[in-house]
């Protein structure tokens, strides 16, 4: 694919670290024959290599933007986590959700689709081919990563499933299990998390299903064995850990909205020019770096997903 360096990302000597890993190790899963694997391959592959990993076909930087130089280091993606099934800090996720149990795992699909059925994850992944996919992941709280992601694009998906003509929204919830989740035995959100995408949101190509970083299948802090990336959006947009998803007609409540409508709205675009009531939303900190960046209309993807949203008020609906 062309490869571009726009002004948005600078190359930055000192990203050029984790790159350099990160390419090694390509290097080794493409000499070990890991590389290319379709999902089928991703289970035996990842029994085959014990904890080692699994990757997909060619680099896809979403946004047509080069993006490799500044991956953010793996030990941030996976030390420094929202996840708060395991506790509200950013450290807690990886301490706490070290023995949750991922396998087996059944995902749920309901609502307004031809192919309603609870699907074993493995059975349902086999019908996606897996790219990698790096992408800015921008929480709300004005900190962001740049991660390589493993995953399919969510409209293959919604194809797959057959949406009625009714279908509006695609609404996703997590495991709700309170037993293996400390967090949710106290009334922090409303249990279990579940957020929700206006369908064309969803069809949009940049939209995807994730099942890995870095090559590798998902830590459990971040979201395993399934949990949704919409990168246009702030964090709290995707869901982690997911075990049902649910096509309406109605939108649906979201879970960040319902303990707190005035600070998180249902689209939760990223947007400079509309701050949170109690930050400023117009520069980020990138994890690993000193000095704040500008924050970027839509994360930066504008020109990929503003026209959906043409002649909204996002102000209001923010
Ligand atoms: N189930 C669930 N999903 C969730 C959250 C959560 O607390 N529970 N936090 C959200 C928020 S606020 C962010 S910023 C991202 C963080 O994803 P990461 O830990 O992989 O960076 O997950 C989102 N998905
Ligand atoms: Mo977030």
């Amino acid at each position: 694919m062309l490869i571009r360096r726009t002004p948005d990302h600078p190359i930055r000597s000192s990203e050029i670290t984790s790159e350099s890993d990160y390419e090694n190790r390509r290097q080794f899963l493409k000499e070990a024959g890991l590389l290319g694997l379709g999902l089928a391959g991703v289970a035996a592959a990842s029994r085959s290599a014990g904890a080692a990993a699994v990757t997909a076909q060619q680099g896809t930087s979403i946004g047509g933007a080069e993006l490799k130089p500044e991956l953010t280091p793996w030990e941030d993606v996976t030390t420094y986590n929202n996840f708060y099934e395991f506790g509200t800090s950013k450290e807690d996720p990886a301490e706490n959700a070290k023995n949750f149990k991922t396998k087996p795992w059944t995902v749920k699909v309901e609502g307004l689709v031809a192919k309603p059925a609870t699907y074993n994850v493995d059975d349902f992944l086999k019908p996606y081919k897996m790219e990698e996919r790096i992408a800015r992941h921008r929480c709300v709280e004005a900190w962001s990563m740049v991660i390589p992601w493993l995953g399919f694009p969510m409209a293959d998906f919604v194809k797959q499933m057959q949406p009625l003509g009714s279908a509006k929204y695609v609404e996703f919830t997590t495991l709700l299990d309170p037993k293996q989740m400390p967090g949710q035995r106290s009334p922090v959100l409303q249990w279990p998390y579940v957020e929700a995408l206006r369908l064309d949101e969803a069809m949009n190509p940049l939209a995807f299903l994730a099942v890995g970083v870095y090559g590798k299948m998902l830590p459990n802090q971040n979201g395993a064995p399934l949990r949704h990336v919409v990168p246009w959006k702030y964090g709290f947009k995707g869901c982690k850990s997911i075990v049902k998803i649910r096509f309406t007609d109605t939108m649906p409540r979201t879970a960040w909205n319902v303990s707190n409508p005035g600070e998180y709205g249902f689209f939760g675009n990223v947007n400079p020019e509309v701050d949170h009531p109690r930050w400023s939303q117009a520069k980020e900190r990138r994890i690993g770096e000193f000095r704040k960046r500008d924050s970027l209309m839509f994360n930066g993807y504008a020109q990929q997903v503003a026209s959906m949203y043409s002649g909204m008020d996002l102000r209001k609906l923010y």
